[in-house]
């Protein structure tokens, strides 16, 4: 990210909780259903979202807090609401790459899940509700799905050296997916474990 924010004195940004923007900030991502093709298991739905009109499934805006010796990082990332075949918005999940570092997560607003899970396949998930902080450990990827109406949006704080692996979640996925049914959320095996 920009070097030209590496700054040895206290930094602070301002939050609005009403859309969870915050200002200033240095990066802004978008990812739309084509940056997360792989991650959904309804490839069909995906092809014909894609075919039609991409739809921004969320975004996420970061501050960097570097200093002369320390890394540490601001994300908020809101998801819209929506699904993809049955399977609700989520973020494409990540593990980190340093086997060292956790990250918490604050929900501020929204309802949804935060899935974490190892290599060595222990499955965690915990309802989120807006004032839901959790703490990720090292070694647990972590996919957050909104299955509400409206954005779900949730503070993120780590080390930019944590680094991020996508590539087993793009090969597995999570052992469970959530989907709707019947107007509701339920879990359900990653068919593409099947
Ligand atoms: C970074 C942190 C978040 C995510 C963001 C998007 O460690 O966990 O800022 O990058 O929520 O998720 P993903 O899985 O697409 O990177
Ligand atoms: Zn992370």
């Amino acid at each position: 990210m920009d070097p030209t924010t590496i700054s040895d004195l206290p930094t602070s940004v301002q939050f609005n909780f009403e859309n969870g923007e915050f200002l200033p900030f240095v990066k802004l991502e978008q990812r739309f259903v084509s940056n997360l093709a792989p991650m959904f298991f309804d490839q069909q739905a995906v092809r014909e979202i894609i075919d039609q009109t991409d739809r921004l499934v969320y975004d996420i805006r970061y501050y960097p807090f570097i200093t002369s010796n320390s890394d540490m990082a601001l994300g908020v990332t809101r998801i819209y609401p929506g699904k993809v075949g049955d399977e609700y918005h989520m973020t494409k999940g990540h593990f980190h790459e340093r086997e060292d570092q956790p990250e918490i997560y604050f929900c501020v607003q929204g309802n949804g899940f935060l899935l974490m899970e190892t290599m060595e396949g222990d499955f965690q998930a915990v309802l989120w509700t807006p004032g839901t902080i959790t703490h990720i450990p090292p070694q647990y990827a972590h996919r957050v799905v909104n299955t509400g109406d409206h954005p779900l949006i949730f503070v993120a704080s780590f080390h930019l050296s944590a680094g991020h692996v996508y590539e087993p979640i793009i090969e597995r996925g999570f052992s469970q997916v959530i989907v709707q049914q019947n107007g509701g959320p339920i879990f359900q095996s990653n068919p593409r474990r099947n």
